[in-house]
């Protein structure tokens, strides 16, 4: 395409978009018949407004900072991100299903990992069969927000842009031309970015006092086991369906950590290794308790102890997010890539903010993260950390054939949930074993099993409770 067009369909386009944003009479068949009409439009006037240098409102370095070959042609490193925009039925709490609309099956959508000075090429393809448009907006690019106009049904788009700023970054739906963008993004079409420090994480500092009181600063290695935590609501009706007017007043009907109301609480497994009994429940919630939820069945986080853990924490919704997790102190709170606070006890995100905390849990125990919003917690926003074996079930396990050996955390007999855990990076310790747990269509999960890198739980409970009672 040659300069003048683009420039032309820029134009059209910053019209279509002020239009949409702000001309709520206009309809788009107006939209589209006044603004796209190149043949119709004045091109000397088009050239006058250039020579001003009027032109430069629309930012004519997006020309450059779009174009796949250009970008790629610069010998960066450059990273495919491939979603597709497909409208299924998820379940939620209470057995039953909502009409959710996903990046590629799952909410959240895949986890995009890259590092500083990356370019990341973004494919986004909408099935013919797919009831509506899609749009991809990714925080994690500076270029004009042109770029992330609605995709249609039966067609693919894309765009690149190089992946600047270290840290974690939202992305989302944006709905058709920003129409239903809310409702998008609320029915699952969200996800992050994280884009690692060109010169890798720094180490941990932790600053406590030794046992005669002296104060002592321990220090931790860069690389981390790391998590993933993204915070949202469900605004339903008791069909299922979205609910705008819930929304509008912030009435939430549910609070989701990767998508899912207490998904990171103990199971029915869980409850025969503690208590000797599948129907004894050793927390006060566990919706997802049965075998029969396979890749929705609730799964616990697992930690060794004296391990630098590092958690990406994102708030996708419309509520705050006060971040805590009961019985720690967050050692480093880090946002962008610089450090926010250090021994802080709660951090407060607001709407589509992020942060990167770094902790160590001492001693062996179950620490809830939470939403320390009451509100939150008691719909859904609780999650449980399990670090070191404070159940004492190494002797069993072993004794049992279940593992060879002690371990220094339960991730090494069930591994840790999948959709917990994002994509290694640059200073990533290596989870002992993944388990398949999201809210992932039954196609994602199958496609995850047949791959072998995953532990079917599902599967592989019964035959641990089989040795376990033999
Ligand atoms: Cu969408």
């Amino acid at each position: 395409m040659n300069k003048r067009i683009s420039m032309l369909f820029t134009i059209a386009a910053v019209a279509v978009m002020g239009a949409t944003l702000f001309g709520s009479t206009y309809t788009q068949t107006q939209i589209a018949g006044q603004s796209l009409d190149i043949n119709k439009m004045d091109i000397d006037v088009i050239e006058q407004i250039h020579q001003m240098g009027g032109l430069q409102l629309v930012m004519p370095q997006a020309f450059a900072e779009t174009d796949c070959g250009a970008l790629a042609d610069t010998g960066r490193n450059v990273v495919e991100f491939n979603l597709t925009g497909e409208s299924v039925e998820l379940p939620i709490m209470g057995g039953k299903t909502y009409n959710a609309m996903t990046f590629s099956g799952q909410v959240p959508g895949p986890t995009l990992r890259v590092t500083q000075g990356d370019v990341v090429q973004m494919t986004l393809s909408i099935p013919a069969d797919e009831v509506t448009g899609h749009g991809n907006d990714m925080h994690a690019s500076q270029m004009t927000a042109l770029a992330f106009d609605s995709v249609n049904p039966g067609e693919t788009s894309q765009y690149c842009y190089i992946a600047e700023s270290a840290g974690v970054f939202k992305y989302h739906c944006s709905g058709v031309h920003l129409i239903g963008m809310d409702q998008h993004v609320f029915s699952g079409m969200y996800g992050i970015a994280i884009v690692d420090p060109a010169n890798g994480y720094k180490k941990l500092m932790v600053e406590k006092t030794s046992g005669s009181g002296e104060l002592d600063r321990q220090f931790y290695d860069a690389d981390a086991l790391e998590f993933q935590l993204q915070f949202n609501q469900l605004y339903l009706t008791p069909e299922g369906n979205y609910d705008a007017g819930a929304m509008f007043q912030h009435h939430n009907t549910a609070t989701v950590v990767n998508g899912i109301q207490f998904g990171y609480v103990p199971n029915m497994a869980h409850n025969l290794l503690i208590k000797g009994d599948v129907n004894k429940n050793i927390f006060v919630a566990q919706p997802w308790n049965g075998l029969e939820n396979k890749q929705t069945q609730s799964q616990l986080l697992y930690v060794e102890n004296n391990q630098h853990v590092r958690l990406f924490v994102e708030n996708h919704g419309n509520e705050p997010l006060f971040f805590h997790i009961v019985g720690e102190i967050l050692d480093r709170v880090t946002q962008g890539n610089r450090v926010q606070s250090a021994a802080t006890e709660t951090w407060l995100l607001g709407g589509s903010q992020n942060m990167i905390v770094d902790l160590v849990f001492d001693e062996p125990g179950a620490y809830a993260l939470v939403n320390h919003d009451y509100a939150a917690i008691y719909t859904g926003g609780i999650g449980l950390f399990v670090a070191g074996d404070p159940f004492g079930l190494n002797p069993i396990l072993v004794e049992k054939g279940v593992i060879p050996a002690p371990v220094a955390s339960y991730a090494y007999a069930f591994g840790n949930p999948s959709d917990a855990v994002p994509p290694m990076g640059m200073n990533s310790i290596k989870h002992p074993a993944i388990n398949i747990h999201g809210l992932y269509t039954d196609d994602v999960a199958s496609e995850m099993q047949a791959s072998g890198d995953y532990v079917a739980l599902w599967e592989e409970i019964p035959k641990v409770a089989a040795m376990l009672t033999s």
